[in-house]
């Protein structure tokens, strides 16, 4: 007999610790609560122009992003609510657990708020990891992820693909139908992966829901990011932005007593 696979929940204010265990175990988990009603409406105001503008295109069914879907990056340019959930305590206190064992500065490596709308397919299944292919998975730890719910994901209108224990398979090692889980979750909920964990866009299948989600994934202070955050947000603003802000952008020396990164302060400042 075979067991569907199921990804773990907990809710925003359950023991920081026993989060990152569960995490660390399953290698997703979806933490309820994270963001509140009056959250989720800021967002929609400050992005809305951008996924208004975003183009939509038709499949390219070898494509790495499916058709039917909106795009929008440079979140924490485009969106001051999410430059401060972006550094909400429980993403603090998994980005430590997770990633400070490999570096001493972890920062924010892609945002995107993405749209899946009707007829989108199924995206293929990817580990966020696979960014630097220089290790062979499963590879220490380099990334964690996070989808924020804007709208509710469903089975139906895209909720992201997950295989829960797939963090810890060897690279060849193909996903069965039964061990893939669409999220499903409501608003203001978010979705944890590590950075090795298999995962993917889902397929939308319902005549007129868009399934809205915003992703941020975190990366190691010594790794380039996929993004490029000094080049996403323009100085003046990341100068008035709080300090820990500003290391979760980058903008901050990875220091192993060797000092990545360095920067002579007096050269941002207005001649
Ligand atoms: O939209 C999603 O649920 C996942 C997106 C994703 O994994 C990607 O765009 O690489």
């Amino acid at each position: 007999m075979s067991r569907s696979a199921e990804i773990p929940s907990c809710t925003v204010d359950a023991a920081p610790d026993e989060m990152y265990a569960i995490l660390a175990e399953a290698g997703c988990l979806v933490v309820t609560g994270m963001a509140t009603p009056a959250d989720l409406q800021a967002v929609r105001s400050e992005l809305d122009p951008y996924l208004q503008a975003a183009k939509t295109e038709a499949d390219d069914a070898e494509a790495f992003y499916p058709g039917h879907t909106r795009r929008v990056i440079a979140l924490m340019h485009r969106s001051p609510t999410l430059c401060q959930l972006m550094t909400h305590p429980t993403v603090e206190h998994l980005g430590d657990r997770h990633l400070l064992e490999n570096c001493a500065k972890w920062q924010l490596n892609v945002t995107a708020a993405l749209e899946i709308g009707p007829g989108a397919r199924d995206q293929i299944l990817h580990r966020e990891e696979d960014l630097y292919p220089y290790w062979t998975p499963p590879r220490p730890n380099l990334i964690l992820a996070s989808m924020w719910a804007i709208s509710e994901f469903t089975a139906a209108n895209g909720g992201t693909l997950i295989v829960p224990g797939s963090h810890r398979w060897d690279a060849d090692r193909v996903a069965k139908p039964n061990e893939i889980v669409r999220a499903q979750m409501q608003p203001g909920s978010v979705l944890f992966w590590l950075g090795g964990t298999l995962h993917g866009g889902g397929a939308n299948i319902t005549e007129d829901q868009w399934r809205y989600g915003v992703l941020f994934t975190y990366t190691l202070g010594w790794l380039r990011t996929e993004e490029n955050q000094h080049l996403s947000i323009p100085i003046a603003d990341v100068l008035a932005l709080p300090e820990k802000t500003r290391t979760r952008l980058g903008f901050d020396m990875d220091y192993n007593g060797r000092g990545l990164g360095f920067y002579d302060p007096r050269v941002l400042a207005p001649r």
